[in-house]
């Protein structure tokens, strides 16, 4: 039963938040906070548009305006606000400041650059860098590891067919096989030889297979000199017509920049002139992930509204919104028009599947997403609207589920290890197998639906089960870290009618262990590096929220949830929403995180919902 105390001030947050949250909707009834990841995707979008031939003064100044404002005191950029200074992406923020005519004697484009050279030097950048470099001939197409188009003619399900990858790493390999084949340059105005430190050390091979992939891409550099040209022709022709089969209405690929940029690149170099259709649809696309405001122009790496919008829909129930208001009507009325009716690159290991999913993103059809279909069951059925498209999206996810009992993103046993052995593959992860987060939210719309007796979520959970670290809690592969990792699996563990059980138990031990002096929870990034972080860091709203969404499926009552409801309330800002600058969200563990802008006020708002609307808070 809902008890309505008098308006304490644990509900006036609530139903300030609630009303920011309303007024940031927009009229078609979605949400869609800012992306925020890294400069490397700003400095990428110039070195496109120089390449293209298409680089404007005003768009360089405003975009070089904006990475200037994120360098570091020591010269050097990171890949996440408060995080450590980051080889690549300093190159590429460098340059890129080179390109809208910075001048290199200018005091922090001298400081930038010693620190590269410090740092290893344009040689030891990633591999990624090093291919953009090629790009504007500051670096020899030779000094790259080869991606032959040739592995387009290997059978789906050949060991190192593209279809071993993640999706994401899939689709910029496809584009890369065609750039690494034809090796375009535009050549940029001026040299590197300031960002210089001399060869990288050679690669010292571990074990047999790194001795075996570096002697296959040694082979394929020969073989790079005399392609057989009828072989070349055929599959250079099917990246081709893989790359323009997979643009999404919205012309961008996979709705993520780096197959999109390179894409665009491999349209280019194929040959295609700046009018040709899916090269002016990527670029116009592209406008719609660009952001210019007073801060400078930045592009979004990837765009988030099925999601966000599938969490404000949760979180204002949660706060106890009719579903009939307006605003969760709307919201409803516009996930279940997102719904993707076509099979996608999923259906090679599912060829028999229906579809049934949704993306994450405005346009995806190509790559549905598990962890978006479950949340947005979740809030249909309790938003009342979308029978059957809940029930389309639960067949497909029972269908996605992964042979050790997990859920993963975008695919089913997307679980190889020989992808990240490749030398190409020294940047985040390549493939896409099952993580406790993804599999918590499925378990957790599954049981919503009735469904917990299924084997399908039997074996979820005995995969979630198994997935608890030694401490109690759970890691966070999409989120960061263990904290979103506990905070999904103990509301599935509970939805499954298990919120008694030992090992919800030690997850709240864990929790209450590493809660903040002021009452509030955040972990560190570094905590993928490094397991002293687990847990530790400075407080931040969402991850606060968390840490109580645990709590509540809990039914922990004490004061570990008091002061965290405490420090929430407490550093409100009087406009409803919280500040956020640190990065609570995961692209890849160590390598890409994200600061999606409206987790500060989606998460806090489900939990002070769900702890006022059950009593009150102690
Ligand atoms: C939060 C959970 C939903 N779902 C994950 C979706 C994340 C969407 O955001 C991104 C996804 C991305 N993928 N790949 C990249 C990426 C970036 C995102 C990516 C980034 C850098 C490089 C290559 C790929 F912001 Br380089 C899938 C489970």
């Amino acid at each position: 039963m809902t008890v309505t105390v008098a308006a304490g001030p644990t509900e006036r947050a609530l139903t300030r938040g609630v009303e920011r949250l309303l007024a940031l909707q927009h009229a078609d009834g979605w949400w869609k906070g800012e992306l925020e990841t890294n400069v490397t995707i700003d400095a990428e979008d110039l070195f496109l548009r120089h390449y293209l031939g298409i680089l404007d003064e005003r768009q360089a100044a405003a975009t070089a305006r904006w990475i200037r404002s994120k360098q570091r005191d020591d010269g050097s950029w990171a890949t996440f606000h408060g995080g450590p200074a980051d080889l690549s992406t300093t190159v590429e923020a460098y340059l890129a400041l080179r390109l809208a005519g910075d001048p290199v004697d200018a005091d922090h484009m001298q400081r930038a650059a010693a620190l590269v050279r410090e740092a290893g030097g344009v040689e030891s950048a990633r591999v990624f860098t090093r291919m953009w470099l090629a790009l504007l001939d500051l670096w020899a197409w030779e000094d790259v590891p080869v991606l032959p188009p040739e592995q387009m003619l290997l059978p789906d399900r050949a060991p190192l067919s593209i279809y071993a990858f993640g999706c994401w790493a899939r689709q910029t390999i496809v584009a890369l096989q065609v750039v690494t084949a034809l090796r375009p340059a535009r050549a940029a105005p001026f040299g590197l030889d300031e960002l210089r430190a001399g060869p990288a050390p050679a690669l010292v091979p571990r074990d047999a297979w790194d001795r075996a992939f570096l002697l296959l891409d040694r082979g394929l550099h020969r073989y790079e000199r005399r392609p057989v040209r009828r072989l070349r022709a055929r599959a250079l022709r099917a990246a081709e017509r893989w790359i323009v089969d997979r643009q999404e209405a919205d012309g961008s690929w996979g709705g993520i920049q780096p197959p999109w940029v390179w894409s665009l690149v491999a349209l280019r170099a194929l040959g295609h002139p700046l009018e040709h259709p899916a090269i002016v649809a990527g670029l116009r696309g592209l406008d719609t992930f660009t952001i210019e405001d007073d801060l400078g122009r930045r592009v979004e790496a990837c765009q988030s509204p099925v999601w966000d919008t599938a969490l404000a829909v949760i979180a204002l129930l949660d706060a106890g919104l009719s579903p009939r208001h307006p605003a969760v009507e709307r919201a409803a009325r516009w996930l279940v028009g997102r719904e993707v009716h076509v099979r996608g690159d999923w259906a090679v290991r599912r060829p028999t599947l229906a579809p049934g999913g949704f993306p994450f993103e405005f346009a995806n059809d190509n790559y549905p997403d598990i962890d978006d279909t479950a949340e947005i069951v979740i809030a249909l059925r309790r938003a009342g609207q979308g029978d059957a498209a809940i029930d389309r999206g639960v067949a497909w996810m029972l269908g996605m589920q992964s042979k050790g009992g997990g859920w993963a993103a975008f695919d089913a046993d997307n679980t190889s290890g020989l992808p990240a052995r490749l030398p190409f593959c020294d940047f985040g992860e390549v493939t896409d197998p099952p993580s406790a987060d993804v599999t918590a939210h499925v378990l957790e719309a599954l049981a919503h639906e009735g469904l917990a007796e299924r084997p399908e979520a039997k074996r979820g959970l005995a995969y979630l089960l198994g997935e608890q670290e030694r401490d109690g809690s759970w890691f966070g592969r999409w989120g960061a870290n263990h904290l979103y990792g506990t905070g999904a699996a103990v509301p599935a563990l509970a939805a499954v009618g298990l919120s008694g059980h030992e090992s919800v138990g030690r997850a709240i031990d864990w929790l209450a262990a590493v809660q903040n002096e002021d009452g509030g929870f955040g972990e560190d990034l570094r905590s993928y590096d490094d397991a002293a972080w687990r847990g530790r860091g400075a407080s931040t709203a969402s991850q606060t929220a968390w840490a109580l969404l645990a709590t509540h499926a809990a039914r922990e009552r004490g004061p570990v949830t008091g002061r965290a409801v405490r420090w929430l309330v407490e550093t409100q800002r009087p406009d409803g929403g919280w500040d956020e600058p640190w990065y609570t969200g995961t692209g890849f563990p160590g390598a890409f995180y994200i600061n999606y802008h409206l987790y500060r006020l989606i998460f806090p708002i489900s939990a002070l919902g769900r702890h006022t609307r059950d009593g009150g808070t102690p």
